[in-house]
């Protein structure tokens, strides 16, 4: 397809002359929404993400540069069959020698991304960052225990301590995550702990957990934020995070080891506007932007 744009993909920093181990970022797209509960839709956005990579800028909102960093775009990685596909995700992320940005798909995909980041990080302390108005504790949703609802359930069994999880935004809950929440020793922050106390002070608290951690990866699907600001998704969920919270907390996240991101659950068919499209860039691009503050240290 012909693109047009005043930059080049991702906001001039893709360069297609490099491999992934000269560049910074690995993007990879899996455009997979086999498993989402509700309304389809997502297995379309790594295309438009990319579509509009162009048009966004290579400054951060503080006008941190981004052009010193690269990203090697590696496309997309198909599924078929997630029982066996998903292990191409999984392979893929655990022998990268750099920074994942990985776009979804429903969340499911990032079952087989949590699990290529503990084969990666195995001998290190992998936090997670779970942004994202739903928890996916449960172990088993609409028959599947691959299901999008069941994501952090299974990342729990393959090795991720639940104290080493803040998971920040939610507002939804299934009869099966109720006692793993409650008793289950994840850090929980509700977007009405958000609206209550203030996204500066959760923050800081989810810094200091996660500061005792060796390495963190961020799973951010966009129904953490309200409908009014990202409506094209599959289940929007009222009472959510504003577009300025979801950004402070990522800029909070600075000096943490992070190692990785996954944006999830846009789904361009529900998004006239596009502006849901947007928020995922944006929230791409400031997170690129932690990563450069970081390096100019
Ligand atoms: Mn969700």
């Amino acid at each position: 397809m012909a693109v047009e744009g005043n930059h080049g993909f991702w906001g001039d920093l893709h360069r297609p002359d490099i491999t992934p181990k000269q560049a910074d970022f690995s993007v990879i797209g899996i455009p997979f929404d086999g498993l989402a509960s509700a309304r389809k839709g997502a297995a379309l956005a790594p295309e438009r993400l990319r579509y509009w990579s162009r048009h966004v800028t290579p400054f951060s909102e503080d006008r941190t540069r981004l052009k010193d960093l690269t990203v090697c775009d590696l496309g997309d990685i198909p599924i078929t069959n997630p029982e066996s596909d998903f292990n191409m995700v999984r392979q893929r992320v655990a022998t990268l020698p750099n920074m994942p940005i990985l776009l979804g798909g429903d969340h499911s995909v990032t079952i087989p991304i949590l699990q290529g980041q503990r084969e990666r990080y195995k001998d290190m302390r992998l936090g997670v960052l779970w942004v994202d108005a739903h928890p996916d504790l449960c172990d088993n949703f609409d028959g599947s225990r691959l299901s999008h609802a069941c994501v952090m359930r299974r990342g729990l069994e393959f090795g991720i301590e639940p104290h080493d999880v803040c998971m920040v935004g939610l507002r939804s809950w299934e009869d099966q995550e109720i006692d793993i929440i409650e008793n289950g020793g994840v850090h929980v922050y509700t977007a009405a702990d958000v609206a209550e106390r203030g996204i500066r002070k959760v923050a800081d608290s989810i810094h200091n957990i996660l500061n005792d951690c060796d390495a963190i990866h961020i799973s951010l699907d966009i129904d953490c934020l309200d409908p009014a600001f990202a409506p094209g998704t599959g289940i929007p969920e009222f009472g959510g995070l504003t577009s300025r919270d979801v950004l402070t907390l990522l800029k909070s996240m600075q000096g943490l080891p992070l190692v990785g991101l996954d944006v999830v659950e846009i789904a361009p068919p529900l998004d006239p506007s596009e502006a849901t499209v947007f928020a995922g860039l944006k929230i791409i691009m400031e997170y690129i932007a932690v990563i450069a503050r970081e390096k100019q240290k």
